[in-house]
């Protein structure tokens, strides 16, 4: 039987953090012995927010080199640049128009872009969740493995979906979010009501996988927790939002429970308890980084990766844009 479909991508806005790898990459890893995947680099939703050329041109290969130095086999699955497959940008303006305003202006994402960058609020901002419906739909996937914050998104794809497929009969798969067990949500270091994003102003606020060790630790053993001085996980408790987090991270990195965890450290402080989350930190990102060191200076073998990438999502994407365009009513 043909394995079920995964999809999925990262933007290259800077660099990774350790939410987007709990929240995402690791599950895509973990994912892969049993679907057929895509990931994609998704250089085009980037700039939806200024970047600087030369940046993001280095970053799209360093997030190549990262999805493989993370452990996704490039021989086994499809990774490609969201740019190099030109019916993605085809796809997203015909679902344009078979997407409302109104959703599109509901969704967190755009709003609080909007708060943040008021002096930039763009078109494309705002037609972001259409162009990656574009992307997961092309593939026809079963599953999208993406964090928390991205599950309005996969919904809306699921309507834009639905609402073509009753126009003109079953185009699309309508495919289902997936969240990881731990790390659907990382939160800021430094604020831990908000989620650690690679955009904060604040370094300290996230853990970066091409940090330094020390720098990691030190990070980690200084972020906000409370005066309590309980290691305890309180689902909900806004004053136990840094303990809870750490213990998350924990738990994802280890694969154990946090009351688990928890019980570890009933009686001793947080001084010890933030210690032993920033070595296994370390010690789950070290193979990482070393995979990751190992691919620089290896130019060639990234070119061909995507070059090949690209040829195959052409491929595959150019049909099922062939179909849409069929049943709108473009000659063909
Ligand atoms: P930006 O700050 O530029 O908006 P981001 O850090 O939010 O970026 P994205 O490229 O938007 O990262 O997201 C890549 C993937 O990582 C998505 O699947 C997203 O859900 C996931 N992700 C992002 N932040 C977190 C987080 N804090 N916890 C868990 N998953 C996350
Ligand atoms: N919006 C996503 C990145 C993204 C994506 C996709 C994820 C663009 N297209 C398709 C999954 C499937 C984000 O992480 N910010």
């Amino acid at each position: 039987m043909d394995k079920k479909i995964i999809f999925s991508g990262v933007q290259p806005s800077g660099n990774i953090t350790l939410g987007n790898y709990l929240g995402a990459i690791k599950n895509w890893v973990d994912l892969q012995k049993d679907y057929s995947c895509r990931y994609a680099i998704m250089d085009m939703h980037s700039i939806t927010v200024r970047q600087d050329p030369a940046q993001l041109r280095k970053r799209t290969l360093d997030l190549l080199k990262l999805y493989i130095a993370c452990g996704i086999d490039p021989e086994e699955n499809l990774l490609f640049i969201q740019s190099q497959a030109p019916a993605h940008a085809q796809l997203a303006w015909v679902l344009n128009c078979y997407t409302y305003m109104g959703e599109l202006s509901r969704m967190t994402q755009y709003k609080d872009k909007c708060a943040q960058h008021a002096d930039n609020i763009n078109a494309g901002l705002f037609t972001y969740p259409v162009l990656m419906a574009a992307d997961i739909l092309l593939y026809q996937a079963d599953l999208v493995p993406v964090g928390k914050d991205q599950m309005q998104h996969i919904e809306i794809t699921r309507d834009i979906a639905g609402r073509f497929n009753a126009l003109y009969g079953d185009v699309f798969k309508i495919p289902e979010g997936f969240l990881p067990k731990a790390g659907a949500k990382v939160m800021s270091l430094t604020e831990p009501t908000k989620k650690m994003s690679k955009s904060d102003e604040n370094p300290k606020a996230y853990i970066s996988i091409l940090d330094d060790f020390n720098v990691i630790a030190k990070k980690i053993k200084s972020a906000v927790t409370d005066s309590e001085g309980v290691v305890e996980y309180r689902e909900g408790d806004e004053t136990k939002a840094g303990i809870n987090n750490l213990l998350t991270i924990m738990a994802a990195v280890t694969g154990r429970a946090v009351e688990d965890i928890a019980a570890d450290y009933a009686g001793k402080g947080y001084g010890a308890f933030k210690a032993d989350v920033a070595e296994a930190v370390v010690e789950h990102i070290r193979p990482i980084r070393e995979k990751y060191d190992s691919l620089s200076g290896n130019k060639d073998y990234l070119v061909s990766i995507y070059t090949k990438g690209a040829e195959k999502a052409c491929a595959i994407s150019e049909r099922t844009l062939q179909k849409v365009y069929k049943k709108v009513g473009f000659v063909l």
